[in-house]
C-alpha cells in the first residue's frame, strides 16, 4: 500500500552532519521524499509535536531536545513507508538497535537518538499536518520527477 510518513532528523542528526546520510538510505531504499524544510521548532510545537509523551519522566528534556537547534522535516512516500521506515531507523534506544539501521549505525544514547518516525497510520497523518499544515502544495514540484520511469514503483 502506497502511503505517507513523518520522518524528521533531530537536531543532534543536523549538528552532525548526518543529514545527507539519512536522506540517502530513504532514497536508496526506493522511497519518495514528497516534502523537506529545515525548521527550528518553539517549545508550544515541540510540545504538541510529543503531546502523546507528555505524561512521561523524559517530557522536559525531550522537548528542550527537539527545540535545541534545527531539525528537518520531511514527508516520505512509498509501499508500506510507515513501518518500513521505522525498521530503517531501528529501535528507539540505539543501545538495542541493529547494526545496519540508522540508529544502530550513527547513535549511541536514547536522548540523542538522531531521528523520528511516525509509528501509525494515525501518527503519520497528524503529524503531516502539523509539520506541513499547507498540505499537498508542496508536493507539486515531485509529480515531473515521479513520472520518469528510473525506479520501478
Ligand atoms: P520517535 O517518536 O522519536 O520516533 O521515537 P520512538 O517512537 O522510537 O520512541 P518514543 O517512545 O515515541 O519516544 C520518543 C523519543 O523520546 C525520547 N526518549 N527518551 N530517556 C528516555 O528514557 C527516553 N525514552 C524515549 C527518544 O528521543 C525517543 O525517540
Amino acid at each position: 500500500m502506497v502511503e505517507q510518513t513523518f520522518i524528521m532528523i533531530k537536531p543532534d542528526g543536523v549538528q552532525r552532519g548526518l543529514i545527507a546520510e539519512i536522506i540517502s538510505r530513504f532514497e536508496k531504499k526506493g522511497f519518495t521524499l514528497r516534502a523537506m524544510r529545515l525548521m527550528t521548532v518553539d517549545k508550544s510545537f515541540a510540545e504538541t509535536h510529543y503531546q502523546d509523551l507528555s505524561s512521561k519522566p523524559f517530557f522536559a528534556g525531550l522537548v528542550s531536545y527537539i527545540m535545541s537547534g534545527p531539525v528537518v522535516a520531511m514527508v516520505w512516500e512509498g509501499k508500506n513507508v510507515i513501518a518500513t521506515g521505522r525498521l530503517l531507523i531501528g529501535a528507539t534506544n540505539p543501545a538495542q538497535s541493529a547494526p545496519g539501521t540508522i540508529r544502530g549505525d550513527l547513535a549511541i544514547d536514547i536522548g540523542r537518538n538522531v531521528i523520528h518516525g511516525s509509528d501509525s497510520a494515525e501518527s503519520a497523518k497528524a503529524e503531516i499536518n502539523l509539520w506541513f499544515p499547507e498540505g499537498d502544495k508542496m508536493s507539486d514540484s515531485m509529480r515531473d520527477v515521479r513520472s520518469i520511469p528510473y525506479i520501478a514503483r
